[in-house]
């Protein structure tokens, strides 16, 4: 299995992020050989990870081993990646932890509902009591609070949610809002879908379903989202 396993970590390494989803399932289906090869994986990452170079795969190693949960999967994440793997790096000095928690653990639903409580404590006290945003406040967001709040999700839903997900489709079709909503499961034909019993709250959710930016006072506020400057890489 030794051979098995180091064939696997460099798989990891190197493949393409459809190949490497593909290993991490095979190696958490592996017993504990399997966990241990993800934790070395994310030991040998740490550095980069830290640096800002925390990418999908390591989101996923991360998820299998958080879903995984044996009492060394906790003392390893407790002694290595305490706060999760991506660097909670606030300029407004807000905890993101709490955001880690829920998408570590895959409730999607109480993570956008804590997604937009941090975009109104982005924008200040007025916006916390409002409980909804003006598009103006928010080209004031500090671009790396907009990053690691879109790292969170990106990482944790193996590529699938997050702003920059939603921009890159929305910019794929010109812009075009009514074009965008079907694509990301908002609406369908001439019915918006309705919050929030009929948004997926999971992975089988189309790509850029979450997180959600309610429509009723128009699209400026996702307009100004997706047009912020932390997009721009
Ligand atoms: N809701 O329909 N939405 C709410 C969405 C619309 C409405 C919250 C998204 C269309 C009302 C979130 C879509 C619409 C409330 C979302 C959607 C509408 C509400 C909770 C698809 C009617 C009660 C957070 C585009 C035709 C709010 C929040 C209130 C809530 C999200 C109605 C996250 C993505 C146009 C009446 N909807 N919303 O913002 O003010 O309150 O009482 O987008």
């Amino acid at each position: 299995t030794s051979d098995l396993m180091s064939d696997l970590f460099d798989r990891l390494r190197s493949e393409s992020l459809r190949n490497q989803l593909q290993v991490v399932r095979q190696l958490s289906e592996s017993g504990e050989a399997g966990l241990n090869t993800l934790m070395a994986f994310l030991l040998e990452r740490k550095a980069h990870l830290e640096n800002g170079g925390v990418g999908v795969s390591d989101g996923a190693v991360y998820q299998a081993l958080f879903t995984a949960n044996t009492a060394k999967i906790q003392e390893f994440f407790q002694s290595h990646f305490p706060q999760g793997v991506v660097p909670l790096r606030s300029e407004a000095g807000i905890d993101y932890g709490p955001l880690q928690q829920l998408l570590a653990q895959q409730d999607f639903q109480a993570a956008d509902r804590l997604t937009l409580e941090k975009l109104c404590a982005l924008a200040g006290t007025q916006a916390v009591a409002r409980k909804w945003l003006y598009f103006t406040e928010i080209d004031r967001f500090p671009v790396t609070d907009l990053q690691t709040i879109n790292t969170l999700w990106l990482v944790h839903s193996e590529g699938q949610f997050g702003y920059s997900v939603q921009r890159e489709l929305w910019l794929g079709v010109g812009r075009d809002w009514e074009k965008l909503w079907p694509k990301i499961g908002w609406k369908s034909g001439n019915n918006w879908t309705r919050y929030p019993q009929e948004f997926i709250w999971s992975l089988d959710a189309p790509r850029g379903h979450l997180p959600l930016s309610n429509q009723l006072r128009g699209v400026r506020v996702m307009n100004a989202l997706l047009s912020h400057p932390a997009w721009r890489t």
